[in-house]
């Protein structure tokens, strides 16, 4: 049983909420091990068709724990290596679609975690700190990839010299989040759009992450060939049947993710 992370599932929707709410969920070592972990095991499993990763009490994750580093430990290059990376890689390939719900600061490798779901849903009370330079780091676990791609060089690269926090209302402005709710709406909204998303075409969403991901650092002509591809094992799929057969019968499509 996981101790510093809670996993609950609600029919297709599997939620992962980091339980360390006294350091803002700060990571330690067992956290991203139990986390990877997790979404190893969601990856695998047919029946999770959508993933939530919130976080416990007023924070959405605080970055690396801060006190959780010993002389002797892994260098920053293989702790990097063996904790975070494993875990960004694997929520930005899992194909099924993965949401934050940001309910606090999400702050350095807390604020990569964000960044590294495909949607985000913030709280008023989210704010996001790229909060690297504070400590005289360079921001990681994902973020000069993602948050360049987010809200564009110029701002990502102020957001990382500054370490100033974002709110929740700039977030949205930035393109950073996809929502803002109040607090109290956050779980409720991100559960109904989970539930909405574990409904759909799980191996078409999926298909359809790995296509844009692939289309961020490829030229025209192969993300078109790629997107052929794609599409191929998309129009075999029983979803596709079920959707145009839903379409010709005049009926809401019954999709199972396959
Ligand atoms: O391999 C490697 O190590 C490299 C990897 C690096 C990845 C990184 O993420 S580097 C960045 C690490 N994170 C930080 O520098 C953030 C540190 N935290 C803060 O600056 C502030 O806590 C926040 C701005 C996030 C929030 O501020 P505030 O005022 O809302 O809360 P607080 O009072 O500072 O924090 C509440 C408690 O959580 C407090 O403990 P206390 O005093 O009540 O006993 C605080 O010490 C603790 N806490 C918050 N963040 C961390 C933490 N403890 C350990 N590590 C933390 N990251």
């Amino acid at each position: 049983m996981p101790d510093t992370i809670i996993v609950e599932q609600d029919g297709g929707v599997m939620m992962i909420t980091l339980n360390r709410p006294d350091v803002l969920n700060a990571v330690n070592d067992q956290l991203a091990k139990e986390l990877y972990d997790a979404l190893r095991q969601a990856a695998r499993d047919a029946a999770v068709r959508c993933l939530v990763l919130t976080g416990a009490g007023r924070g959405f994750c605080s970055g690396q724990d801060l006190r959780g580093r010993a002389a002797g430990d892994l260098s920053y290059r293989e702790h990097l290596r063996a904790a975070y990376n494993p875990i960004i890689l694997l929520m930005r390939t899992i194909e099924k679609p993965v949401i934050a719900a940001v309910n606090g600061v999400a702050a350095g490798a807390g604020m990569s975690l964000a960044l590294a779901a495909d949607l985000r849903l913030a709280s008023e009370k989210a704010s996001f700190i790229e909060i690297f330079a504070r400590v005289g780091l360079v921001p990681d676990s994902g973020s000069t990839y993602l948050l360049a791609r987010l809200v564009g060089l110029g701002k990502a690269l102020e957001l990382c010299y500054t370490a100033d926090p974002v709110d929740a209302a700039e977030a949205l402005r930035l393109g950073l989040v996809n929502r803002v709710v109040t607090h109290e709406e956050l779980l409720p909204a991100t559960m109904a759009l989970a539930a909405r998303l574990a409904a759909g075409p799980t191996k078409a969403y999926g298909l359809t992450k790995r296509a844009m991901t692939y289309g961020l650092h490829a030229p025209l002509d192969a993300a078109l060939e790629y997107e052929a591809y794609l599409q191929e094992v998309a129009g075999h799929s029983a979803d596709h049947r079920e959707g145009v057969a839903a379409f010709l019968e005049k009926r809401a499509a019954k999709y199972e993710g396959h």
